[in-house]
């Protein structure tokens, strides 16, 4: 789409690599959390995705498809089921949120498990804001699914698309257990049981410091604040950050103090 707004790709990240992309740069919009495939390729959650991981938010492709990477071959690895993709342990309500840095109007946002879908949002043709949120019932779905998100543009033949890999039912967002839990066995006739371990916790979410370094991979919230390149930022959407997305190219997501 010739609407999008370029943001720069090439930023020499702090730890000096550097990140080129050939090419405009087309920056549309992706579900961020629960993470997309294309976000946790971003994240680096999932390693050697390819140029993916660059630009999550451009899975785009005509009206109507219904796979993962929009046929296009470059991102063919969104479709690829021999990867291990982590589900998401969610409850049977999940909220899905977009990250937009191209805000296009919207006909309609689609859910999809496997050929049935499951929710429709019509937008009108509006123009959405950069942070997009939607609840979607899932309780029909329970176990481990992958629901494809489909973004309809309204002024265009295009869509984006986004598969997300849950592990629906089972309560609230929870970390998928990590391996059967352990239990200390006490041998008969040694004395007291050894001290029990603390229970299995979630895996810590890496909760940003106020003032800390902007990074890739990192859960803000509104009202945080991070450092980047010797300037101050307050987060102004909740979003999961990539790299390419640091706080001097994404106003939307950050303000400068
Ligand atoms: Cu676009």
């Amino acid at each position: 789409m010739r609407r999008s707004i370029a943001y720069p790709l090439a930023v020499a990240t702090a730890a000096g690599s550097m990140v080129v992309v050939a090419g405009p740069a087309s920056a549309h919009g992706y579900v961020s959390s629960p993470p997309s495939r294309q976000a946790l390729c971003a994240q680096g959650a999932v390693p050697d995705c390819g140029p993916i991981q660059f630009e999550p938010q451009s899975v785009e492709g005509p009206k109507g498809l219904r796979n993962c990477h929009a046929n296009l071959s470059r991102f063919a690895v969104l479709s690829d089921e021999s990867r291990e993709w982590p589900a998401k342990a969610v409850g049977a309500k999940v909220s899905f949120r977009w990250v937009l840095t191209a805000r296009h109007r919207t006909s309609t946002w689609e859910y999809f498990v496997g050929g049935t879908r499951v929710a429709v949002f019509d937008d009108g043709n509006r123009q959405p804001d950069a942070v997009v949120t939607h609840v979607v019932d899932l309780s029909g779905f329970p176990g481990r699914r992958t629901v494809l998100a489909v973004w309809n543009i309204g002024d265009t033949p295009m869509a984006f698309y986004n598969c997300v890999d849950l592990n629906i039912g089972g309560g609230t967002e929870s970390a998928p257990p990590t391996g059967p839990s352990q239990r200390p066995t006490a041998t008969p006739g040694t004395g007291p049981a050894p001290t029990q371990p603390a229970p299995t916790q979630p895996a810590p979410t890496k909760k940003p410091v106020k003032g800390a370094p902007w990074k890739p991979g990192v859960t803000y919230r509104i009202g945080d604040e991070v450092t980047y390149g010797g300037v101050r930022y307050r987060c102004r959407q909740a979003h999961t950050t990539i790299r390419s997305w640091e706080p001097p190219f994404t106003p939307a997501l950050w303000l400068a103090l």
